[in-house]
Formats: structure tokens, sequence, C-alpha cells
């Protein structure tokens, strides 16, 4: 009986550990997006896109502090619906900063409301709502989480996050390039995007892509809003390791009764 209650102790423990490892870092540029920062279950509709936030900035932004100070406190100055990242459209990476902002916004541009800058010198992006994670996205079959690869090319810096958590960022001044991060996902289910874009001068272009849409992650996947929100997210590995305990220690005990 003793044995019994010892190895469902030890089950437990290892469980707990496995949830508590989630959110660091793991080896490769992967970052570990745990169960608790899931919201919602995948949703059975396509989604809409993300919000569009623009704010037009004065003076040079050297780096992505700067950015994020010039817009914390201030509503943006002009929004829309983003339904991919992908400015400017296609295959061009970037336009002359002398472009007006439904320019560069192509599609999107005709859902514009708000100021508009003279020129898009000094200019900062958020792009935020929901990804729906799929176990179908798993680039690495050799791991049970869902590892998912993104890609942002931009002129000039950024940061994305996911779940809360940093998956990579540019934080400097660059000509149009490409920064990757892995995402290892404990499970499916709707999760919380951010995607902060600053262009200092010259030129100006930002992309969100991944392996699993081929190219430029796709408005099917990214939501505005969460309609169906989970509110008690449960643990499965937690569940799990108690399960399995629970499941050892009913057979040492029946093996001990024998
Ligand atoms: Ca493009
Ligand atoms: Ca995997
Ligand atoms: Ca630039």
């Amino acid at each position: 009986m003793g044995k019994s209650i010892l190895l469902v102790s030890v089950g437990l423990t290892t469980g707990l550990t496995t949830v508590c490892s989630f959110g660091v870092g793991i080896p490769g540029n992967a970052i570990t997006i745990s169960s608790s920062a899931r919201v919602a279950n995948s949703p059975t509709t396509a989604g809409d896109g993300l919000k569009g936030e623009f704010w037009d900035v004065t003076g040079s932004i050297a780096n992505l502090s700067v950015a994020t100070s010039a817009i914390a406190g201030r509503s943006a100055d002009a929004t829309f619906t983003s339904t991919a990242v992908d400015y400017p459209n296609g295959s061009s990476n970037v336009v002359f900063d002398s472009s007006s902002l439904a320019n560069l916004l192509g599609q999107d541009g005709n859902s514009l409301s708000g100021v508009t800058p003279v020129s898009l010198t000094g200019s900062v992006f958020r792009f935020s709502g929901f990804i729906n994670i799929l176990s179908s996205f798993d680039s690495d079959p050799g791991t049970d989480t869902i590892d998912v690869d993104f890609t942002v090319g931009s002129d000039d810096g950024f940061q994305l996050n996911i779940g809360g958590s940093t998956v990579s960022e540019f934080t400097g001044l660059r000509p149009f390039s490409t920064t990757s991060g892995i995402a290892s996902f404990a499970e499916s289910g709707l999760y919380a995007l951010e995607l902060i874009y600053f262009e200092n001068q010259s030129f100006t272009g930002v992309e969100f892509s991944s392996r699993f849409s081929n190219g430029i992650v796709t408005t099917g996947v990214l939501y505005t809003s969460i309609s169906d929100p989970v509110t008690a997210v449960p643990e499965p590995i937690t569940l799990l390791g108690s399960l399995s305990a629970l499941g050892i220690g009913a057979l040492f005990k029946q093996r001990l009764q024998e």
C-alpha cells in the first residue's frame, strides 16, 4: 500500500516537471508555448484576418524600444483590417517611403480609417488578433509539440509575440531581410498573436510567412476576435501524468494483492 502511494507521487512529480518546463526556450531558436496560453479551441469557421493599427511618428525610430515607446498610451492614427501581412502585396518586398499608406496596404487599403500620413518615414504598425494552430502544421513529427516556423521579413525592425511569448524579433534597422523563429505548441487551438513592425526611413516593407501556408500566413487561420473562448483550459500533460501514475499505482497495488 505504501509503495503504491509512492509511485503515484513520483508520477505526479513527473507531470508537474513537464508543465513547469513550458515557457523556457529550447535549443534551435524554438520557443515553447504552453497549453495555458491557449485562449480557445480551434474555430470551425475560417478567420477574418488581424486588426491593423498604424501610428505616424515624428523623429527617427532607431530601434524597437523607441517604436514601442512612441505608441505607448497613444491610440492609433489609423486602423485597418489586415487580411494577410504582406505589405506591399505580392513579390515586391518594399516601397519608397513617399508611397501612400493605402498604396503600401494594397488590397487592405480600402479598409483604412483614420488619419493617414504624408510620408511613411517614421511609422509603427501593430497587427494583432489570434492564430489557429492545427496539429497538421507540425514541421517536426519527432517531437510531441506542434512545431511551427514563422518568418518575418521587414525593413526595418519587428517583434513577433505569440501566446504572450516573443518568438522572434529584429530590434534595429535593416534593409528588407527575414528572421525566422520556431514556436512549439503543447496543443492545437487559438493563440494570441501580435506583430509590431516599424519603419525608420527610405524604404518600407513587411511580410509574415510560414511553411505550413507555403508562404504568407493566410487569412483563414487569423482571427480579429474570439468567438468561443475557453475559460478553463485543461492541462492534458498533468492529467495524463496523473492518470498514468494512478494506473501504474493501481497495477502495482493489484500485483501486491496477487
Ligand atoms: Ca510583399
Ligand atoms: Ca512536433
Ligand atoms: Ca526603412
